[in-house]
């Protein structure tokens, strides 16, 4: 990269860093993360930099329907404030029930002329599901169905953005009640908006979603002027072309064996994998793993705190599968000979004996080396846990 282009991008992070009010440094490091989202290799935040300095932005009517607003309130993280100024410096954010100080008529005019005044350019982003049973009744705002509202805003917007999996494809307002009698289908008929419009729109499921997963959005559109590739659900693949699992920092603890069985035992205390507690990141598509929340530092993500994924980004799965329920592994499948971690004294098989038969188990299963490799740090490790152990009768406590 030219010198010439790092000056030029150094003083654009000058310019966005006292229109914000935040740190250079806080900014690039939006920059490095949003950039990192994108799957854009190192570097690429000077970039990024210069498209958020230069770019004019996008006109942004948000709408709310069925939903418990979480998805803007992470987005504007009210006590870690930085990446929500980002945002509204990148869109211009002109119609936003929540956060618009108008109220009643007031507010839908406040809607037509933001429509008015942009017409053909600006992004609709939809949060919230839609009602489309008994004819749509059981949503309106200002007297309108939520489903008309949908029709008229995306009629002369530019694109639409389905934020949060209520938009997506009804999330949690479209499970159905565990009364048999009621369960064929949401009571309100819940749906997402490609459904309610008839047409395929971007989506950035998760509930609530990744912030960065929006903010890397709106800065595709920005830089490349267009919205970024997706799959067949409308999802961005850079966010969403990975399973959980792929990328998950328990990973090794899977494909070796090594499983919490219970909240609070010792594989769970340990940092094992959450499969057996009914974990769904090996059938959904996020990158929640990779980017994290909240700016916290790594591993804060569901996952990386004890708590299996419950796949909230994944139709069929989120808020349908039970979480208790394992899932369906998409990938590779643990063998179910896998020995536990610690056998019962004087019951089962020997370490060495599970550990040959979880092994040829797994060469079996097609899992290879990485697989045995694992199970062979555990087995030593295991070995060394349960020597000590037999010295110290009574002193069960396992570091980990
Ligand atoms: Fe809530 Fe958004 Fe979940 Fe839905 O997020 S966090 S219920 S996805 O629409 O407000
Ligand atoms: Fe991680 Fe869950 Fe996969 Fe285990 S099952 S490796 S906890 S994503
Ligand atoms: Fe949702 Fe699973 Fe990520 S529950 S936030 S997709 S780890």
């Amino acid at each position: 990269m030219g010198s010439a282009f790092l000056r030029e991008a150094e003083s654009a992070a000058d310019v966005v860093s006292r229109r914000l009010g935040i740190s250079r440094r806080e900014f690039l490091q939006i920059c490095a993360a949003t950039a990192g989202t994108l799957g854009l290799p190192a570097g690429a935040e000077a970039a990024v930099a210069k498209a958020v300095a230069k770019a004019q932005r996008p006109s942004v009517i948000w709408l709310h329907f069925q939903e418990c607003t979480g998805c803007s309130e992470s987005l504007l993280r009210a006590e870690h404030p930085t990446l929500e100024r980002l945002i509204l410096d990148v869109i211009s954010l002109d119609y936003h029930e929540t956060l618009m100080a108008a109220a009643g008529h007031q507010a839908e005019a406040a809607r037509k002329s933001a429509m008015a005044a942009n017409k053909g350019k600006y992004i609709l982003v939809v949060e919230g599901a839609i009602p489309l049973k008994d004819n749509g009744i059981y949503c309106k705002v200002g007297g309108q169905k939520a489903v008309d509202m949908v029709k008229e805003c995306a009629a002369d917007a530019a694109a639409v953005i389905a934020i949060g999996s209520c938009a997506s494809w009804g999330g949690m307002p479209s499970t159905h009640p565990s009364i048999p009698a009621l369960a064929s289908s949401s009571p309100t008929g819940a749906s997402g908006v490609s459904e309610a419009l008839g047409k395929p729109v971007v989506t950035i499921p998760g509930c609530p979603p990744n912030p960065y997963n929006f903010l890397a959005t709106a800065v595709h559109f920005l830089t490349f002027g267009k919205l970024p590739e997706v799959d067949k659900l409308g999802r961005p693949l850079f966010a969403y072309g990975r399973l959980v699992h792929e990328n998950c920092e328990r990973r090794a603890h899977f494909d070796a064996g090594r499983f919490a069985m219970e909240f609070g035992d010792e594989g769970h205390r340990k940092g094992y994998c959450l499969y057996k507690l009914g974990c769904k990141g090996p059938e959904t598509y996020a990158n929640c793993p990779a980017v994290g929340f909240g700016d916290a530092g790594q591993g804060i993500w569901p996952v990386g705190c004890g708590h299996p994924c419950i796949g909230c980004t994944e139709q069929g799965v989120g808020f349908t599968k039970p979480i208790h329920q394992t899932a369906k592994v998409l990938n590779v499948s643990p063998p179910a000979q896998y020995p536990r971690i610690f056998e019962e004294q004087g019951k089962g098989a020997s370490f060495a004996a599970a550990a040959a038969l979880a092994a040829l188990a797994g060469a079996a299963a097609g899992a290879g080396a990485m697989l045995t490799r694992n199970l062979g740090v555990s087995h030593k490790a295991e070995e060394l846990e349960k020597a000590k152990s037999e010295s110290s009768p009574g002193d069960t406590t396992i570091q980990g």
